[in-house]
C-alpha cells in the first residue's frame, strides 16, 4: 500500500526551549506556528502550533508544536498526548537540557516509543557531541544534523521520519482506533456564520455531519454541523486524523481544553476515581499514601492524592497498582496513559495506565489487587464488597471534590479566557449566591483552575500564564510598562491591564516605580527565557 493510502500520523515535537522546534516546524511545513503577538516579540512558543506535512513516501503527518518552556510542560503534555510519534529536536549547542529530559520522561509514559531526533543548529557547532549525549539517553535512536537556517539535514530528515512512519500503523489501522468516537479537545473558538468549532485529535471511532455527541465531564449535549480535515470538509473524520468539529446546540463558551467529544454508543463518563498501574521515572522520589500530584489525561488534568494499593508507598522499582482521588474530573478509558507531575517543584515523576476507570473508593486490601490484575489480563471480575462504612478512608488534608458548579465556573472562566468576568458577574451567569461562588473559586484555587487577581476577579492559570508572558515580553522590549501600554499592547481594557499589573507586583514578577512597572530581577531563571 502506498504511504498516501496508509493511515494519517500525528506528530508531535519535543524538547527544550529555544533548541529549534518551532524553526523546524517551520521550514518542514512553511508553517510558523508561533502566532500570538507574544510568542512573535518574545520568540518563545506559548501556545500549542499546528501544522501539517506530506512525507515523501506520500503519508500524511499533522505536526504538534509544543512549548518548550518549563513553565508550560502541562501545555506540552496537553499536545503530546494522542500523538503517535515525536520529533526530539536538541540544540547542537546546547546539549541535553532539563526539559529534554522531562519531555522525554513524558513521551515514555505516553507509551509514545517512535520518533526521531533532530539535532538542530547544526550550522552553529559541531552535532556530534550532542547527539552522542542523546544516544545515552535514548539507545537506538536515528538522530539527524539539521539546520532550520540553512536547510541542512532536512531531506534526510524527511527520509528519517517516512522511516520511522512506515512502521507505524496508525490509530484507524490499529486496534485502538476502533469503537465509538471520541475527540479530546484542544481548541475552541467560534466563527462568524459558523458557530462552535472545536479541534482535537480523534481518538477513536469516527464522526460525521449530523451525529449527535455529548461534550464530557458536563455531559452536554450536541450535534456535529460539519467535519473538517486539514481546512477540508470532510464526509466523515477518522481516528487519528486532526479535526475541527463545527457543534451545534453549544456555545463555544461552554467548551475548552480539556473537554472530550464523546460519540454514539460511548459509554466514557466523568470519574473522580481512577485505578492504574503506575509506574515511577528512575530516581524519582517514594510517594507516599496522601502525596499530592497534578494527574494529566488527554488535553486535561486534575489534582490527586496518591493511595497506593500495593504496600505504604510507591516506589520507582518495579511500581504498582494506585488509586488516584482526582479533585476535580477526568474522562479516561481503560487502557489509556496518564502521567503523574509533583506539584512543587513541578516535574514529571512518572505515569501509568488505566486499568479501573470508575472504581469504588478503596484501600489497598488483597481482593482488590486481585481484581485488578484480573482486568489485566481480561478476566471476568466479581465485584468486591464495599469498604466497611466504619472505617471511611480518609486521607489528612483531602480537599473536597469540585462539583457541577464548580466545573461551570472552570469552563467560564476558561472562555473569558484574557477578560474573565468578576466574580458578581460569574455569580450572575450559574445563578448561585456570591458567597456560595467565593466558596466554589477558592476550591478552584486550590486545585489549580483558577487564579485569584485582585479583589474580585479570578482568571484561568492558562490565561494568566500567556498576559504574564505577555507583560514580561513587553518590559524586555520596552524596559517597562505602564496600565496604558499593556492595555494597547495587548488589546485589553484599563481594567484589566492594572488588575494584572498589579498581580505581578504581588507575585514579585514586576515592581512598581511610580507609573511604570519594571521586571525585578532575580538572576535569569526567576524570569522565563
Ligand atoms: N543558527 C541557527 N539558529 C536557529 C536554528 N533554528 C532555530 N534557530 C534560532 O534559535 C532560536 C529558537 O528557535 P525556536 O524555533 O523558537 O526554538 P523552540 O523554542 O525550540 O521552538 C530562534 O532565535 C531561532 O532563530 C538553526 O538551525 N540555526
Ligand atoms: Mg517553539
Amino acid at each position: 500500500m502506498s504511504g498516501a493510502e496508509r493511515a494519517p500520523l500525528v506528530l508531535g515535537t519535543a524538547g527544550h526551549i529555544d533548541h529549534g522546534k518551532t524553526a523546524l516546524v517551520g521550514a518542514l511545513t512553511g508553517r510558523q506556528t508561533d502566532r500570538l503577538p507574544e510568542e512573535r516579540a518574545r520568540g518563545i512558543s506559548i501556545a500549542l502550533g499546528y501544522a501539517s506535512m506530506v512525507l515523501p513516501g506520500g503519508r500524511r503527518l499533522s505536526v504538534i508544536d509544543v512549548p518548550g518552556h518549563e513553565r508550560f510542560v502541562r501545555t506540552m503534555v496537553a499536545g503530546a498526548s494522542g500523538i503517535d510519534l515525536f520529533l526530539l529536536c536538541v540544540a547542537a549547542d546546547d546539549g541535553v537540557m532539563p526539559q529534554t529530559r522531562e519531555h522525554l520522561a513524558v513521551l515514555r509514559q505516553l507509551g509514545v516509543a517512535h520518533g526521531v531526533v533532530a539535532v538542530t543548529k547544526a550550522d552553529l557547532g559541531e552535532p556530534e557531541l550532542a547527539a552522542e549525549e542523546v544516544s545515552e539517553l535514548v539507545p537506538g535512536i536515528e538522530t539527524v544534523p539539521v539546520s532550520a537556517l540553512d536547510g541542512t539535514g532536512l531531506e534526510d530528515l524527511r527520509s528519517a521520519l517516512d522511516r520511522v512512519a512506515d512502521r507505524l500503523p496508525g490509530r484507524a489501522a490499529s486496534g485502538d482506533g476502533g469503537g465509538p468516537a471520541r475527540l479530546h479537545v484542544d481548541r475552541s473558538f467560534t466563527l462568524r456564520g459558523i458557530g462552535t468549532v472545536v479541534t482535537g485529535t480523534l481518538w477513536s471511532g469516527e464522526l460525521r455531519p449530523g451525529d449527535p455527541v455529548t461534550v464530557l465531564p458536563r455531559a452536554l449535549a450536541a450535534r456535529v454541523r460539519s467535519v473538517q480535515v486539514h481546512d477540508e470538509p470532510v464526509e466523515v473524520g477518522r481516528a487519528g486524523q486532526r479535526v475541527a468539529l463545527n457543534l451545534a446546540g453549544v456555545g463555544w463558551r461552554e467548551l475548552g481544553r480539556g473537554d472530550v467529544v464523546s460519540g454514539p454508543g460511548s459509554v466514557l463518563r466523568a470519574t473522580y476515581l481512577i485505578d492504574v498501574r503506575a509506574a515511577l521515572e528512575p530516581g524519582a522520589a517514594p510517594l507516599p499514601r496522601g502525596s499530592r500530584v497534578h494527574v494529566h489525561h488527554g488535553t486535561r488534568e486534575a489534582p490527586a492524592r496518591v493511595v497506593p494499593l500495593e504496600g505504604d508507598e510507591l516506589r520507582a522499582a518495579g511500581g504498582g497498582y494506585v488509586q488516584l482521588r482526582l479533585e476535580a474530573p477526568l474522562v479516561p478509558a481503560a487502557g489509556d496513559r496518564v502521567i503523574l507531575r509533583r506539584v512543587a517543584p513541578p516535574d514529571t515523576v512518572g505515569g501509568g495506565v488505566v486499568v479501573d476507570p470508575a472504581p469504588r473508593k478503596h484501600a489497598g486490601r488483597p481482593e482488590v489487587v486481585a481484581r485488578l490484575q484480573a482486568l489485566e489480563r481480561g478476566d471476568p471480575v466479581h465485584d468486591p464488597p464495599a469498604e466497611p462504612r466504619a472505617r471511611p478512608q480518609r486521607l489528612g488534608a483531602d480537599e473536597p471534590s469540585l462539583d457541577d458548579a464548580a466545573l461551570r465556573l472552570a469552563v467560564l472562566l476558561r472562555s473569558d479566557g484574557r477578560t474573565p468576568r468578576t466574580d458578581a458577574e460569574l455569580a450572575a451567569a450559574v445563578e448561585l449566591a456570591p458567597r456560595d461562588v467565593a466558596t466554589r473559586l477558592s476550591r478552584l484555587a486550590r486545585a489549580g483552575q483558577a487564579v485569584r487577581v485582585g479583589a474580585n476577579l479570578h482568571f484561568s492559570p492558562d490565561a494568566l500564564e500567556e498576559l504574564r508572558a505577555a507583560v514580561i515580553a513587553l518590559c524586555e522590549r520596552d524596559g517597562q510598562v505602564t496600565i496604558a501600554s499593556v492595555r494597547d499592547e495587548l488589546d485589553t481594557s484599563r481594567k484589566y491591564a492594572q488588575a494584572v499589573l498589579e498581580h505581578l507586583d504581588a507575585t514579585r514578577v514586576t515592581v512598581r516605580r511610580g507609573d511604570a512597572h519594571v521586571l525585578r530581577r532575580r538572576g535569569r531563571t526567576s524570569s522565563p527565557a
